[in-house]
């Protein structure tokens, strides 16, 4: 059984020295544990720095992709290099690497496909009151979109199983974490969760800028991964609103056309009312229309099933991959 820990980097050479040294070497229930870190267009040393480190891996791209591609990259290069299972991590040493065995362990046990270690957010000092709000607002909305009951969803500490790296499809560029979730929670992926503890705050986010980007940048993302999982349903309910808005005001209208003696007016309903049930014919055709190409999505997740079990067969190497020879690994500088 092999353990590969990924680390998706973007500039990271002086935070990664830190992460890597708590990094273990050796976990219970497997054979080998090998680091990879996915090296995003940085423009420091981080490549350098991590091959210093002991790190096995290395993924590097020559330009900038965005945490969400350079994640798919490093669970597709783990799978390659025969990780059973695949842990990925920050490079703010935010996680603490003693709690993999933790994560793991739904694994090993056979009891999940996906583990998500749960910050505990709302114990946190660490966490302001706004973030802490935000964090439970936008895990709840998760939870419904996903039908998952994961606490904790943006938490970057994660144990995917061969077969959940396998399914894995990341199309937003910019964030891997929430649309994880919806499509395992989508594709019966099992996912669970556990307590995992985090070392103290070495540095601000840099994914985020600030509050509102992050509340847009997520609200987005959810919006656009769910209705690409659930079109009909996304659609059918805006259909459904204006459909009902429309048929008030029609309402509207020929109750006064009834009862009232002579001109009657409220043309006004009327034209809103008409107006209201053309969207809403037009929602519904596009529920439709994304439910055709959702059909599409799972045929086309099927075929990609099937082609990474054959290039795992063919032995076809990861693409901008750098390994080191095992020699130079073994005398890297590691604890
Ligand atoms: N590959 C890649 N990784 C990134 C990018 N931006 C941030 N990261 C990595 O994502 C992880 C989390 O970033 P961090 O700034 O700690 O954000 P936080 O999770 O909000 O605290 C770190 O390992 C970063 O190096 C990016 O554009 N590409
Ligand atoms: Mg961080």
């Amino acid at each position: 059984m092999k353990l590969i820990i990924q680390i998706p980097c973007l500039n990271e050479e002086a935070s990664l020295p830190a992460t890597l040294a708590d990094l273990p070497r050796w976990v219970e229930g497997f054979d080998e544990v090998e680091w990879l870190v996915i090296d995003d267009g940085s423009t420091d040393r981080t490549a350098e720095v991590a091959r210093e480190h002991g790190v096995d891996h290395v993924v590097r791209f020559t330009q900038n992709k965005g945490l969400a591609v350079a994640f798919q990259a490093g669970l597709d290069a783990a799978l390659k290099l025969g990780a059973h299972v695949i842990v990925n991590t920050d490079a703010d040493n935010q996680y603490r690497a003693d709690d993999i065995p933790k994560l793991v362990a739904p694994i090993l046990e056979h009891r999940a496909d996906m583990v998500i270690g749960d910050r505990q957010v709302q114990d946190h000092e660490e966490f302001s009151a706004s973030k802490k709000l935000l964090q439970r607002w936008g895990s709840w909305v998760v939870r419904q979109a996903s039908e998952t009951d994961v606490p904790d969803t943006t938490s970057g500490f994660r144990a995917y199983s061969r077969e959940a790296a396998l399914r894995m499809n990341v199309v937003s560029r910019f964030t891997y974490t929430l649309e994880t979730i919806i499509q395992a929670g989508k594709s019966d992926i099992a996912v669970t969760s556990v307590p995992i503890r985090v070392n103290r705050k070495t540095r601000e986010s840099r994914l985020f800028k600030s509050i509102p980007d992050y509340i847009k940048r997520s609200v987005g993302t959810i919006f656009r991964i769910y209705s690409m999982h659930e079109p009909l349903r996304v659609f059918a309910s805006l259909a459904a609103v204006f459909g009902v808005v429309g048929l008030v005001l029609f309402a509207r209208f020929t109750w006064f056309f009834a009862t009232s003696e002579g001109e009657t007016g409220h043309v006004q309903s009327l034209f809103v009312g008409g107006v209201c049930f053309v969207v809403a014919v037009q929602f519904f055709l596009l529920g439709i229309i994304g439910d055709l190409l959702r059909a599409n999505r799972v045929i086309a997740e099927r075929t990609l099933h099937r082609v990474r079990n054959v290039e795992l067969a063919l032995g076809v190497r990861p693409d901008s991959l750098a390994s080191n020879p095992p020699e130079t690994r073994e005398g890297a500088t590691r604890e």
